[in-house]
């Protein structure tokens, strides 16, 4: 934490679809998180992010929904907005790539690139689909990844493990739009000249030094990061087309030869979209954006998910240094994937949990699922979601741990001390809640407190929030253990001055996690600040204010201060809660069976009573061949057959005549059940009865060997 500023980044997301937990998990809590951290250590930091809007991802969408791309990002860049908005994530700006000043900040790198000769310009052969009369990039074009062999990945990436791809590199290629495998034709394009920048980002990736300057310290970044820039720069760089044949995006700039009909590639223009929006950002405030940018004292840094980790890695500050005068990212803290109950989350086939809809659902309950998506946080390796994990964390750890100390701090304080804070003689000991059997004191309790507000920032500056998080509900069992160790509703009679000290520190701690909590919880944080009469947070400084009194041992809230009423902080979610959002999965579930079997929902006859093996054993069961057969007079459903059982030819009438022909079973090898007691039907004597397999149709078929057996042998 040593930069003078800092300039977060979260994942533009694309604006063809609503936001799932997935997406919240990856990049936008942990960027909100860092970022409200930040703010709350007085910190100068600029939290950017917008809605991708360009693109082969878009395009795609608008066919699909039998519109246009304009109407496609308006629809979700709002909805997108709201989310965010909902769920407590704090830009600072939320900017959209259709803007002009996005547009002309792409096209300027552009032409800056173009000027410095970082551009390849050659015709190749792409793909194109002959039967639409178009290019296929990116997504327009799916097949099988080479890298993991998910059948559907896309001509740019693969959404199964991250890989990034090319559309050559994908087995069984075949167009997005008319499922026809895409021919080659030529066409021009210009190509970044990544060989070029291989050197310099496989010593910066692995050692943090570009141009002979330690920047970072690779330690610091995560391990799957590293290991996957590292897995990219190994099979070599290769040039890369920045430039798509495409009629929805930022054009080629007018005035460069041949730019007619093309766009730039989406990731010449997304990452951009991070400095056109610090631009807008500055000019609604009236602030400068380049230092920003270009001065060595911001501290960059990109919160993604693993499958941009080469585009934020490699490709873009490939980009920025072809550029000149940008500075490089500090760290790229990206995530691994969330699962949910037990399945890839899928936007496809519904398989998701969207944050819009709960915060229909659950709305005021914002906070349970930050809570969630911080515990369950894919923060080394995927992880997974249930509702049944959401309903357990929120009530043992939510309720019974944080609400249930906030409620009895507040409540005892009305009942002993009519809502204000006691004056105390911060002499007096108590029992100490961070261990059973020491003894506590008052000003070094609240020491206790800053280092264990120290360990949570410390952790937060290392990206690893689950463990931030950790640390942080530490504090609040500590408060209950102080209240369960001192148990003042039995020592307030006969040591009230001891009880006092204990309520006053309890109340302290309240005052503290009132603070903690915001870059986790914030809209608790301002439920919180109400019940305690303190003012808002001003997201400018508080934490640092804090730990400045709490190392010197002084209370952070004084005595006298007239708190106000208690209210809960969270409630218990029931159990039929959670059966309705499980019924819910249950349903997309069933849509996503082939059509096929919903429809022949196949229904079973219930199982028969129980037998013991000896009325099994009864049955005499041989093998047999239908010699001859016909029809039964009058009679629609009978056939009448002569078996050869070996030892002997029975006569058998058989219920089969409504799916079988004579013609058709003579012949047939069977099963028959050889010791069942004659029966007579139609005037004739049926000596046994053949084995049928029947389904829920009542369609009947042969119980028959696979290959011939000989007539007349035991069956068991
Ligand atoms: N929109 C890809 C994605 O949504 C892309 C990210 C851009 S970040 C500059 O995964
Ligand atoms: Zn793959």
């Amino acid at each position: 934490m040593s930069k003078k500023r800092y300039l977060v980044t979260a994942a533009l997301p694309y604006a063809n679809g609503p936001l799932h937990i997935g997406h919240l998990a990856g990049a936008y809590l942990p960027a909100d998180i860092f970022v409200r951290y930040l703010r709350l250590m007085g910190k100068d930091v600029v939290f950017v992010c917008g809605s991708d809007e360009h693109g082969a991802a878009i395009t795609v969408k608008a066919r699909k929904e039998e519109t246009t791309p304009r109407a496609v990002v308006d629809k979700y860049h709002a909805m997108l907005r709201d989310t965010f908005q909902k769920i407590g994530i704090s830009f600072d700006i939320y900017h959209r790539t259709t803007e002009p000043i996005h547009h002309q900040t792409s096209q300027d790198f552009f032409r800056k690139l173009n000027e410095n000769q970082e551009f390849l310009e050659e015709t190749t052969e792409q793909y194109y689909d002959e039967t639409v009369g178009q290019f296929l990039a990116d997504r327009y074009i799916v097949g099988t990844c080479p890298v993991c062999a998910n059948p559907d990945a896309y001509g740019d990436q693969c959404e199964k493990c991250g890989s990034t791809l090319s559309p050559t590199d994908l087995i069984h290629p075949h167009s997005m739009l008319s499922g026809s495998v895409p021919v080659k034709r030529p066409t021009k394009h210009w190509f970044l000249r990544l060989d070029q920048h291989e050197a310099w980002l496989r010593e910066w990736i692995n050692t943090g030094i570009a141009d002979g300057i330690q920047l970072h310290n690779p330690a610091d970044w995560k391990n799957h990061v590293i290991g996957q820039c590292n897995s990219w720069l190994d099979q070599g760089l290769q040039p890369r087309a920045m430039t798509r044949d495409l009629d929805w995006g930022v054009d080629v700039p007018q005035e460069i030869p041949g730019s007619e009909g093309k766009k730039l590639y989406v990731w010449l223009d997304a990452p951009i979209g991070y400095i056109s929006a610090t631009k807008q950002w500055a000019l609604d405030k009236g602030k400068d954006w380049e230092p920003y940018w270009k001065s060595d004292e911001t501290a960059l840094v990109h919160f993604i998910g693993k499958d941009n980790i080469v585009f934020h890695c490699l490709i873009f500050p490939a980009i920025l240094k072809a550029h000149g005068g940008f500075i490089l990212p500090e760290n790229v803290p990206a995530n691994q994937f969330l699962n949910l109950e037990g399945r890839k989350l899928s936007t496809s086939k519904n398989w998701a949990v969207w944050v819009h809809e709960y915060c229909e659902e659950f709305a005021g309950q914002e906070d349970v699922l930050r809570f969630n998506m911080i515990k369950k946080m894919p923060e080394q390796s995927d992880s997974e979601f249930t509702w049944k994990g959401f309903q357990e964390t929120n009530n043992n750890e939510l309720v019974n741990n944080l609400a249930n100390f906030v409620n009895r701090v507040l409540v005892l304080s009305h009942k002993y001390y009519a809502g204000v804070v006691p004056r105390i003689e911060p002499e007096i000991t108590f029992n100490s809640g961070w261990e059973t059997a020491k003894t506590g004191q008052y000003n070094e309790e609240l020491n206790l407190l800053y280092d264990k507000l120290q360990e949570m920032g410390a952790a937060i500056e290392r990206y690893e929030l689950r463990e931030a998080l950790r640390i942080l509900m530490e504090i609040s069992s500590a408060g209950n253990a102080l209240l369960q160790f001192n148990e003042p509703w039995k020592t307030v009679k006969e040591a009230p001055e001891m009880v006092k000290v204990v309520m006053n520190l309890a109340i302290q701690y309240v005052a503290v996690l009132s603070v903690a909590i915001r870059p986790f919880l914030p809209f608790a944080a301002d439920r919180l600040r109400k019940m305690l009469n303190l003012n808002p947070l001003q997201d400018n400084g508080d934490l640092l204010e804090i730990l400045n009194e709490l190392v010197e041992g002084n209370p952070v809230i004084p005595a006298q201060h007239a708190l106000n009423e208690p209210e809960h902080l969270f409630s218990r979610i029931p159990d039929e809660v959670i059966e309705k959002q499980i019924a819910k999965l249950a349903a997309t579930e069933q849509q996503n069976q082939p059509q096929s079997d919903s429809s022949s929902a196949t229904s079973y006859q219930p199982l028969k009573e129980m037998i013991q093996f000896d009325d099994f054993a009864k049955l005499d069961l041989r093998t047999g061949t239908i010699l001859t057969a016909e029809k039964v007079d009058k009679s629609k459903k009978l056939l009448k057959l002569s078996v050869d059982l070996g030892f002997e030819t029975r006569t058998i009438l058989s219920g089969i005549a409504e799916y079988f022909t004579p013609e058709q079973v003579v012949g047939q090898q069977v099963v028959i059940v050889a010791n069942l007691a004659p029966r007579v039907m139609m005037g004739t004597e049926s000596q046994g009865m053949i084995l049928m397999a029947e389904d829920a149709e009542g369609k009947l078929s042969f119980v028959s060997p696979a290959a011939a057996w000989p007539n007349g042998m035991g069956v068991k």
